[in-house]
């Protein structure tokens, strides 16, 4: 399956027609038909850089980065979020069989495409309805007293892993700009950098996403135990393609929630957008939570592919837990709450 949808979005376009199956004479004609029907023949020069870069991507002209190198983190691990009774996903796995449709739709092309990523410098800003604004350096972000937590992670897609993450608690940054009563919501936003990030600057290779990527929690979940913001994954600094240098997890939402490379905490009186539930609010909504009862319009939730060792596709059918199993430390948040209307 390429992406989620089943919409002509992803129907391979002409210039995507693999090496073999092309002559570079017709490889040629195209790239002049492309420009023509563009009309940037004449313009070319004038327009940014980034849709220079986007046509470059049709023509397949990129030269690849070289492999991003990650480093140790210290941190501690506290006993509470071990796990004894889950096997890790493989490190290989976790790295190599990702979302992050900046770098395309395939599972493969985040760890493909994303090693060029620029972590260093980094500028985090926290901001909106909080006393102290702050603005972290990359630096800044490993300030933070950093700890070991082993969450299962589910994606909306019915696969799951489970990820030894390190970071810390999302409650522990908002406590340093401290929260403002009007502060209802946090909102996320993923770095928009068309150059850095193919898949905004050429839709198809986007999934159709409207970037940056948004993501939103209410500031109870935001400030609950559990929300946890990853610097690293395996005891050393995150691979670009799981989110470096920062990115939000919340393992009793569906994988989508939990937002790479984040630039922006925003705390917000409104509910803010988020990505998914722009593109189809049917399929998505805002609250997003791991649930075997209400099914996706087009696949069933009731149980997952745990992801594990062996080949690149083997995995386990296990049912899907409510929550994702994290009911004890989340399930008074949506007392209340209809879940099958807020999905
Ligand atoms: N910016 C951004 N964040 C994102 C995504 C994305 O496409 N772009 N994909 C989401 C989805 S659908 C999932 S399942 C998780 C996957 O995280 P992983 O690749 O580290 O396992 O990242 C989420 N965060
Ligand atoms: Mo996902």
């Amino acid at each position: 399956m390429k992406g989620r949808f089943t919409s002509g979005l992803m129907k391979k376009a002409p210039w995507q027609l693999s090496e073999n199956e092309v002559t570079p004479r017709e490889v040629l004609r195209d790239r002049r038909q492309i420009i023509k029907a563009l009309g940037l023949g004449a313009i070319g020069a004038s327009i940014p850089g980034y849709v220079q870069a986007g046509l470059f991507d049709l023509f397949g002209e990129q030269t690849p980065a070289p492999e991003f190198v990650t480093t140790p983190l210290t941190y501690i691990k506290p006993a509470l979020y071990q796990s004894d009774d889950e096997t890790l996903t493989p490190y290989e796995k976790v790295i190599g069989h990702n979302n992050f449709y900046e770098f395309g739709t395939d599972k493969a092309d985040p760890a493909a495409n994303a090693q060029g990523l620029k972590v260093d410098p980094w500028i985090l800003k926290v901001e909106g309805e909080v006393d102290t604004p702050l603005t972290l350096s990359y630096d800044d972000l490993f300030k933070f007293a950093l700890e070991e937590r082993i969450y299962r992670l589910r994606c909306v897609e019915a696969w799951s892993m489970v990820i030894p993450w390190v970071g810390f608690p999302l409650a522990a940054l908002l406590k340093k700009a401290g929260v403002k009563p009007e502060g209802k919501y946090v909102a996320f936003e993923t770095l928009f950098d068309p150059e850095q990030l193919p898949g905004q600057r050429n839709r198809l290779m986007g999934g159709g996403i409207h970037y940056p990527y948004v993501e939103g929690l209410t500031i109870a979940e935001a400030g609950n135990e559990l929300s946890f913001l990853a610097v690293g994954l395996y005891g050393n600094t995150l691979p670009p393609q799981n989110g470096a240098p920062i990115r939000l997890v919340v393992p009793w939402k569906y994988g989508f929630k939990s937002i790479k490379s984040v630039v922006t905490i925003r705390v917000t009186q409104r509910q803010p957008p988020t990505s998914w539930n722009q593109l189809a609010p049917h399929e998505y909504g805002f609250l997003a939570n791991v649930n075997p009862l209400v099914d996706h319009p087009r696949w069933s939730q009731a149980s997952e592919r745990r992801i594990g060792a062996g080949g690149l596709f083997s995995a386990t059918r296990i049912p899907t837990q409510m929550f994702n199993g994290y009911g004890e430390q989340v399930a008074h948040l949506y007392q209340g709450v209809d879940l099958r209307k807020h999905y």
